[in-house]
């Protein structure tokens, strides 16, 4: 979700999260039975507000996911989701404190692991929060994990990171997650709908990315969007748009070496 994580190590970046008993991959336990009726109240009154939202602009993809998983209970219980996601795309949820250092973060998503945040936001961030929270995490990224193209774009995605960490080329890829994972655009017959979840959790920004004429809404492109710097804390002004999920899955089976070398020789 931001690359402060990737910057300094996340245990004194001021984060929210609970890091003290995570474990060496920063997975900790979600006490599932710990969240009071106040914050299941919370979520679900989150859940309404948002899944009203999501019919009129998310893709038809997210839309049979979120349907499918019928999460809107209140705080899900992620150990009963993995069970439903090993079953289709082989994925699982991972509970953590929060946002994690790429390595971590890569390493999951490269075995199919999701890190899932396990702290709910306060009733005054009603309408926004910067650090992904289990609302934001659960409902913008959960669903996809069901759609067998996207999910295999993910893995693919944590195993290039791991790649990119070696050649120093973190920050590249950041930008292609920040434009596809979190705000990316879809073209659909029935014109542009959104699959990022960063767009998907919130109530301002999704309409916006859609009917709003003064973001730019560029159609995808690997080398720019990799060029294109972004910001965390304000409605963005650009939009990635791509024409399906398996031009996303394509787009990471390139050799990104070279790739890099040219992003930097033109930095
Ligand atoms: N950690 N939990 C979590 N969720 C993210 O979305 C996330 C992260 N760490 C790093 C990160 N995203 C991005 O900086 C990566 O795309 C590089
Ligand atoms: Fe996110």
């Amino acid at each position: 979700m931001t690359d402060t994580a990737s910057k300094k190590n996340v245990k004194d970046t001021g984060l929210r999260g609970d890091y003290a008993g995570a474990a060496p991959d920063y997975s900790v336990h979600q006490h599932w039975e710990r969240y009071s009726e106040a914050e299941h109240d919370l979520y679900r009154r989150l859940y309404a507000r948002q899944s009203r939202l999501v019919r009129e602009y998310a893709c038809p993809e997210y839309l049979h996911a979120l349907h499918k998983l019928d999460a809107g209970g209140g705080v899900p219980r992620f150990d009963d989701v993995s069970r439903r996601l090993r079953g289709t795309t082989g994925w699982e949820l991972v509970p953590v404190p929060g946002l994690l250092p790429d390595h971590a973060f890569f390493k999951h998503l490269a075995n199919r692991r999701f890190p899932v945040t396990v702290w709910l936001r306060r009733p005054d961030e009603f309408d926004y929060i910067v650090e992904p929270d289990v609302f934001h995490d659960f409902f913008g990224h959960v669903p996809l994990l069901l759609d067998r193209v996207f999910a295999d774009y993910l893995q693919a995605y944590g195993e290039g990171g791991l790649r990119a960490e070696t050649l120093g080329a973190i920050g590249y890829l950041a930008r292609l997650y920040w434009f596809t994972v979190e705000f990316g655009l879809v073209m659909t017959r029935a014109g542009l709908r959104v699959y990022g979840a960063g767009l998907l959790s919130s109530p301002q920004e999704l309409p916006y990315s859609v009917d709003d004429p003064t973001p730019q809404r560029l159609p995808f492109d690997l080398m720019r969007v990799m060029r294109t710097s972004y910001v965390i804390d304000r409605m963005q002004e650009r939009y990635f748009v791509i024409d399906s999920f398996a031009q996303l899955f394509e787009a990471t089976a390139a050799d990104f070496a070279p790739l890099y070398a040219e992003l930097a020789d033109a930095a």
